[in-house]
């Protein structure tokens, strides 16, 4: 869980909840990866660890940033945390499959998303240096929705008006709930 925060400094970040307005804004691209950038990615691994997330975008803990963090390693197997700098997704199957769908900045709140199969991906590593991965299955439904973070958008913002209210609603009640304790 707690990987090597004691040699490194990395810290757990507030993650932000709907509908606060920074998840609704298109990040900015983050050009060259630097210390700085480094630094962020190891607070993003940390955090979505403690939230026991697979995927964290930087705008979910305010940074209006392009960056992106994934960890999809199952309980009890070592962590493989991925880092992915000014992702583009470079080719998308026609093919689309639907998924049950849950975010860290939409808390206990589940539906069903359909998107691309597959997809292809450019982006750039802790080192700069240009790669692509092809993504299927849980890789590209997460990856897909990080994505979407980097541009504003929630996997609710895939639902219906009336599906995606209700969800908003039950949000902001379990807060309202949870600050009133
Ligand atoms: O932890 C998460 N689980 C998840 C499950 C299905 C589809 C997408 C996700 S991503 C989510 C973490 C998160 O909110 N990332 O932005
Ligand atoms: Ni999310």
């Amino acid at each position: 869980m707690r990987a090597w925060p004691y040699l490194t400094g990395m810290a757990v970040r507030e993650v932000l909840v709907a509908p606060d307005p920074r998840l609704k804004v298109k990040a900015r691209p983050v050009g060259r990866v630097d210390d700085s950038i480094r630094a962020l990615m190891d607070d993003m691994v940390e955090t979505m660890y403690a939230a026991n997330g697979i995927g964290l975008a930087a705008p979910q803990i305010g940074v209006d940033k392009r960056v992106i963090v994934m960890d999809l390693a199952r309980e009890g197997e070592p962590p493989t945390p991925r880092k992915f700098v000014d992702p583009e997704i470079v080719w998308a199957s026609d093919e689309m499959v639907p998924c049950e769908e849950g975010c860290l900045s939409v808390p206990d709140q589940y539906a069903e998303v359909e998107r691309p199969k597959q997809v292809r991906v450019r982006f750039r590593d802790e080192n700069d240096a240009v790669q692509e991965i092809d993504c299927d299955g849980l890789l590209a439904v997460c990856i897909q929705h990080e994505m979407d973070h980097l541009e504003g958008v929630l996997f609710v913002d895939h639902l219906s008006a009336l599906k995606r209210n209700m969800i908003l609603r039950k949000v902001q009640k379990a807060r309202r709930q949870k600050a009133a304790e």
